[in-house]
């Protein structure tokens, strides 16, 4: 049994069994800390995989591409979990073979892949009722909701606060305030619709297939609730276009990368097509600025109040991931007229 993967909430080990037919499976210690209920998780992934294999069988498949999804494997006595001794909750999950998932985009072609999964993953399941699926994680992608929390932390901050760094910080969020509630009032108002999401489509949950190149699934199914496709969207351009990965140290070298966003959505619009209403296009500029700062507070707040959230290999790591990602969304509003040529032209 091996860790496996580079997950910043739950713990992840490939188990190889040897003498069966399905050697390799993922087995899951779920964190307990970020999901309350996640027995919640597994009833919503057997809503979801019936779904999937339902619409697959119905005329959803196409002949000339490969398209998995990650069943979970019950246990022995035929449960979707088990709890350990100290309330340990541990699922397996089947392996998608001969396909690897990368931590940064590679070239456009892989960027294009991408962007074709995450229309692929939502268009699969836009027609699943909605009441049908659990909150597994409340307040999740809820920007106003992480701006409150930022602010009782940064009240009796856990970690200096003395800093450039943090002073940049700090500085960065009071300028945008005002402005990251963009997809709330949209939803309020009802210009976006809550659907079914992934929730957590960033370039390491995109499986590519090792012969063709192509996507072939999209892993971590555990944030699979209603929500903003928008905040998928923005999750993966904010993901797949920074080259330099969000673990880089390189804080002053990241960048957007409009060529990367021009193959993503080049690969995800036309399979959207089925389910994308008018104004969905009118928010997919403000969905990958705000995604990147959202991510950006999240990693901040973590930070600030001690580590808690993440998984942080030391003290400065979640601020390091937060300036990258405030990096994201700086150079994403530097791009904001390419950007949005880039949305129409392709509209
Ligand atoms: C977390 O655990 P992992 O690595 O799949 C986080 C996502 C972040 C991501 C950033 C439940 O995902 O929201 O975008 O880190 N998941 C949760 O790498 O908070
Ligand atoms: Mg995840």
């Amino acid at each position: 049994m091996l860790e496996y993967g580079t997950g910043n909430v739950n713990d992840t080990y490939l188990v190889t069994v040897s003498g069966s037919d399905e050697t390799h499976f993922i087995l899951q210690r779920i964190n307990q800390r970020v999901f309350r209920r996640p027995e919640l998780i597994m009833v919503n992934m057997r809503a979801f995989t019936e779904h999937v294999r339902r619409r697959l069988s119905n005329g959803a498949a196409d002949p000339s591409r490969r398209w998995d999804t990650p069943r979970v494997r019950l246990t022995a006595d035929g449960q979707t979990h088990w709890v350990d001794e100290e309330g340990g909750f541990w699922r397996a999950l089947s392996f998608i073979d001969h396909a690897q998932a990368y931590p940064r985009i590679r070239d456009s072609a892989h960027a294009r892949e991408a962007g074709y999964a995450l229309g692929r993953f939502q268009s699969l399941i836009s027609d699943m009722d909605i009441t049908t699926l659990h909150d597994t994680l409340q307040g999740f992608h809820i920007t106003p909701g992480y701006l409150q929390h930022y602010h009782e932390v940064i009240a009796h901050p856990k970690a200096p606060i003395d800093s450039p760094e943090v002073r940049y910080g700090m500085r960065f969020v009071a300028q945008r305030e005002a402005w990251a509630s963009v997809l709330e009032q949209a939803k309020e108002a009802g210009r976006l619709r809550v659907r079914p999401i992934h929730g957590d489509p960033k370039v390491d949950n995109i499986m590519i297939d090792d012969q063709t190149g192509q996507a072939v699934s999209i892993i971590d199914l555990d944030t699979v609730k209603p929500g903003l496709v928008h905040y998928d969207i923005g999750d993966c351009l904010r993901s797949c276009c920074n080259p330099l990965g969000e673990e880089t140290d390189k804080i002053e070298q990241v960048q957007f990368d409009t060529d990367l966003c021009r193959e993503i959505l080049a690969g995800y619009l036309p399979v959207a097509r089925s389910f994308f209403t008018p104004p969905d296009y009118d928010y997919l500029y403000e969905c990958a600025r705000l995604i990147a700062f959202e991510l950006g507070l999240r990693f901040f707040t973590d930070y600030l109040e001690g580590n808690v959230y993440f998984k942080a290999r030391h003290s400065q790591h979640n601020l390091v991931r937060a300036l990258v990602q405030f990096k994201v969304a700086e150079s994403i509003e530097a791009h904001e007229t390419e950007i949005r040529t880039i949305i129409r032209d392709l509209r």
